[in-house]
């Protein structure tokens, strides 16, 4: 038997012909890609850890253009992979066989902006840094911010349902979304794009299709509720002995900074070796366990600066925090940021890295790192531990020289036995891809599977969105190894 995280075998679905690259060329003049050099980038994820077979990428500009291939492809019985800024961490973004790559990047235009309610509307394919300098320069933010930033997409993030660095303030997207269209597998158009904040008129299927990742539609286009931008931002690097003092700061900080609280985010030393090691950031304090980000934004710099001193001095005095630095100037906002948002990019340069996204009551989450270091002891090369503590969000990484199975084995199951144990998720925020579908029973039950497989099978009969992936493979018998 093979591993669970092993690609299922192909699917029955029909190979794409020369009479279906003449309609998908003349329904998507010069946007139908069949030039193996420039589809090759879309049949690999970006850690390079994936990769697919597709020899067709093609990239409409509107919403009766996808519901045209998708119409298509369904009578066709062609599998499709919806495709964003391909920055995916579950290799969900990318073909496992020969399924057409759908591109939403050229849909990048935004539809309106009411500055009174902060309601922002716009294509699928909208990159979230390019939406947050539209905001900014109108005095809003995105209420969401994440480190791929530069090149995920809107589309993208509602379809995995993006947690990122602003969660803990802004909430998740089930909230701040309040509209959606989707293309549905057999080409119809679902318009719930409802810009109001309030509608209990049956039920609320967009919800359905955030983090559905590509399985249950194609988004198009997406309403999202903006917070106003904040007119004074603070950023605090912290260094702490203990993880029990990071939870002791980070309970003292809802309790000083509350209401102008953004962000409290971790890392632990061995993050900060590999930003050293692989890309020369300096730590720009001195040497720790353990450091945190902590933002605030708020609406007075006075009274904001006011809090932050106030905290700052009761966690020194009280000896929660060893060392720190404060920046309130852009450029040491972003370095101090870049600490956090880069550990990703150092995995990259340590090795081949194995990713865990887990959620956790927030007392657990730092004794998974060191149960997995005593674990896996010298076969490792780096066990890292960062992320959301303010979400009790924890991404463990494990680096090696190069893949290694026996190490993996050595990792899974044993990582999602220990999160199964304490009911947490094995899946806090990257979703569940091609890599994770078979764990998805360490999180939900059988029947809730169940039901959810009587959805995909419902909105998408002939499973032609994103197959092998999100869904365990016993929900597909045809597709057992
Ligand atoms: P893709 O990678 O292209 O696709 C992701 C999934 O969504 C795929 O299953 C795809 O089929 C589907 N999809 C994409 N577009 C659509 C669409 N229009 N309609 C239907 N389905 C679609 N995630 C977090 O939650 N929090 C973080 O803090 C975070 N930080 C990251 C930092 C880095 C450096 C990187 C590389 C990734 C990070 N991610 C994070 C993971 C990733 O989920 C997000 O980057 C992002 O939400 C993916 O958007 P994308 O446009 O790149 O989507
Ligand atoms: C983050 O919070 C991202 O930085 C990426 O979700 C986490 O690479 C990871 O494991
Ligand atoms: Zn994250």
């Amino acid at each position: 038997a093979s591993s669970p995280a092993a690609a299922p075998r192909r699917l029955p679905f029909s190979r794409v012909t020369v009479e279906d690259l003449t309609f998908f060329r003349k329904t998507l003049p010069g946007r139908a890609i069949t030039d193996p050099d420039l589809v090759q980038s879309s049949n690999e994820d970006w850690l390079k850890s994936v990769r697919g077979s597709s020899e067709v990428l093609l990239r409409p500009q509107t919403t009766q253009e996808v519901s045209q291939i998708l119409s298509y492809c369904h009578s066709r019985n062609l599998a499709v992979n919806p495709q964003g800024g391909n920055t995916g961490l579950v290799g969900g973004s990318v073909p496992v066989y020969d399924e057409i790559i759908l591109s939403t990047s050229l849909m990048n235009s935004i539809l309106s902006f009411d500055k009174i309610s902060g309601i922002l509307t716009c294509q699928a394919g909208c990159v979230l840094e390019n939406l947050s300098l539209y905001l900014e320069e109108r005095d809003y933010i995105m209420p969401l911010d994440l480190g791929a930033k530069g090149s995920c997409q809107i589309g993208g993030n509602v379809a995995t349902n993006a947690g990122g660095l602003r969660l803990l303030r802004y909430g998740s997207l089930h909230g701040t979304v309040l509209g959606l269209e989707v293309v549905l597998a057999d080409g119809q158009v679902l318009d719930c794009l409802s810009t109001l904040r309030k509608d209990n008129t049956g039920y609320d299927l967009k919800q359905l299709f955030i983090g559905s990742e590509g399985t249950l539609g194609v988004i198009t286009a997406v309403s999202i509720l903006c917070p106003r931008k904040p007119k004074s931002v603070n950023v605090v690097f912290l260094g702490c002995e203990t993880f029990d003092q990071l939870l002791k700061t980070f309970q003292l900080c809802k309790g000083m900074l509350g209401e102008i609280l953004s962000a409290f985010e971790f890392l632990d030393s061995e993050c900060m070796r590999l930003l050293n090691t692989h890309l020369k950031l300096a730590n720009p304090i001195s040497d720790c366990p353990f450091y945190i980000v902590i933002e605030t934004s708020g609406s007075d710099s006075d009274h904001d600066s006011q809090k932050l001193h106030n905290f700052l001095e009761e966690a020194m005095t009280s000896l929660l925090v060893t060392d720190g630095t404060v920046a309130t100037e852009e450029s040491k906002i972003k370095t101090l940021w870049s600490m956090r948002e880069r550990v990703t990019e150092a995995l990259t340069h340590d090795g081949f890295t194995y990713k865990y996204d887990i959620s956790l009551p927030v007392e657990r989450i730092y004794q998974l790192v060191t149960d997995m270091r005593e674990h896996l002891g010298k076969r490792a090369r780096s066990v890292v531990g960062y992320g959301h503590v303010g979400d009790g969000n924890l991404h463990l990484n494990v680096t090696s020289p190069a893949k290694d199975p026996a190490l993996l084995a050595s990792i899974e199951p044993f990582i999602y036995e220990w999160t199964a144990k304490f009911q947490g998720s094995i899946s806090a925020e990257h979703g569940l891809g091609l890599k994770k579908r078979n764990y998805i029973y360490y999180s939900k039950s059988r029947p809730a599977v169940a039901v959810m497989g009587k959805m995909k099978t419902l909105l998408d009969p002939k499973g032609i969105l994103n197959p092998y992936k999100t869904l365990p493979d016993d929900l597909n018998p045809a597709s057992h190894t």
